[in-house]
């Protein structure tokens, strides 16, 4: 699973990016600093069932700070879009095509309107940020309108001369983007359109039926970010009733300095925590102190959070439907073949059975898969039981197969 992280130039990708995994993508106040992706791996955040058992764990896949587990995901910076990047503008379609691979995206708006829609500093609140959300699902839905655009001819005309479905031979021409078949049927059933003569569809047609594949199969949130900026707050105040819950207050540059002094030790910090108590002060700066403490009262009490840690577990968990199981050998003691307890956790899909998710540890634990325990009820489940989200999980498998 990949998140791309997206947004015009200077909005704050890498910074949200460093901020999240603690990378070192280069940063800079000028449009385009970033060119080629930087990938990275950050955290979903979630309560480790370590707590409600009652023992101590010791995580090899992930980390646990004090009964809240860390999982790792996949990020992907990627260089700014600006309005017609599909035609070329800018950096042009390279940078879409970037983010292919992403499931979702996370878009990161620079909230405090100090930027034009190319990423060029401006007055500040002079820009609407609602702007850049329209741009960018915009720019998108045309690069998808322009990959199609060569082929449709043909593809739809195939469809009605040999009877195969439209949504079999668009998910064939889509397949490197992440697009599957379903969301492709999902989509048209969607849009209404008459699947039967494809050959019809008006280019309004295509563009709308593109726009609710957009929705579904690339599916966006948006980081109201430089939310310690002056008037970043009236923007998100404005338009958080219209965006509801995909629009999160952020300040990357706040999780960033979090971050790094968490990193040195200097406070103790857990990603997404409300809060951080400072454990060094000998070692802190007049300076640092008071950016920190500015900090703790603009951002944390009155936000809740920085935003950075919100928005990853909610792309992955609200928006990808993701649930996160743990699998172990010993359903007494909870641990792996070597002793360690609650070894790995595994995000799957919402809907994975016990089976499915057997072939994810290893593809011949699937084929030699007998049953499994759920380990918390001790309740012996078959293949096609529907894992829940925190569920303990212990295969049995064939002897000699496994
Ligand atoms: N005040 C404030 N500044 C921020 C925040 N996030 C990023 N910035 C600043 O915004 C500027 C641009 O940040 P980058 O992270 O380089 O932006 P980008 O989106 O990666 O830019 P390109 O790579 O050029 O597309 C830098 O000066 C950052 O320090 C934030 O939350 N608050
Ligand atoms: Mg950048």
């Amino acid at each position: 699973m990949l998140i791309g992280i997206v947004g015009k130039p200077s909005s704050g990708k890498s910074t949200f990016l460093n901020a999240a995994c603690l990378t070192s993508s280069k940063v800079g106040d000028y449009p385009f600093t970033t060119i080629e992706p930087v990938p990275g791996t950050g955290y979903v955040r979630i309560p480790c069932v370590c707590k409600e058992l009652g023992v101590e764990d010791n995580p090899q896949n992930s980390i646990c700070i004090e009964g809240t587990r860390l999982v790792p995901i996949q990020l992907l910076d990627v260089a700014g879009l600006v309005p017609d990047a599909w035609e070329g503008r800018g950096l042009g379609n390279k940078l879409l095509d970037d983010l292919r691979r992403a499931d979702v995206l996370i878009h990161v708006v620079d909230f405090s309107g100090s930027l034009d829609a190319d990423g060029n500093n401006i007055e500040r609140g002079s820009y609407d940020p609602e702007k850049d959300i329209v741009f960018l699902e915009r720019e998108v839905v045309k690069w998808l309108e322009q990959l199609l655009h060569k082929d449709w001819t043909r593809i739809s005309r195939t469809s009605e001369a040999e009877k195969i479905p439209i949504d079999k031979l668009l998910a064939e021409k889509l397949a490197g983007l992440q697009i599957k078949q379903s969301h492709i049927k999902k989509a048209l059933t969607k849009s209404g359109l008459n699947i039967a003569i494809p050959s019809k569809w008006s280019k309004e047609e295509i563009l709308q039926f593109l726009t609710i594949l957009r929705s579904i199969a690339k599916p966006m949130i948006f980081a109201a970010n430089k939310i310690d900026i002056e008037g970043s707050e009236d923007n998100f105040n404005r338009l958080k009733d219209q965006y509801d819950k995909d629009l999160i207050p952020c300040s990357a540059l706040a999780e960033y300095f979090l971050r790094k002094f968490a990193e040195k030790e200097i406070i103790s910090y857990t990603p997404g925590d409300p809060d951080f108590t400072i454990t060094k002060p000998d070692k802190l700066s007049e300076k640092d102190n008071a950016t920190l403490e500015k900090l703790r009262i603009d951002i944390l009490q009155k936000h809740g959070s920085t935003g950075v840690q919100s928005l990853i577990n909610r792309a992955v968990f609200d928006i990808m439907d993701v649930i996160a199981i743990y699998p172990v050998e010993d359903q007494q003691k909870y641990t792996d073949h070597s002793g360690n307890v609650l070894p790995d956790v595994y995000l799957v899909p919402r809907g994975t059975t016990a089976r499915e998710f057997a072939g994810l540890i290893h593809q011949d634990l699937a084929k030699s898969f007998i049953n499994a325990i759920l380990v918390k009820t001790q309740r012996r489940i078959g293949d096609n039981y529907e894992l829940e989200d925190g569920d303990i999980i212990k295969i049995n498998a064939a002897e000699g197969l496994k």
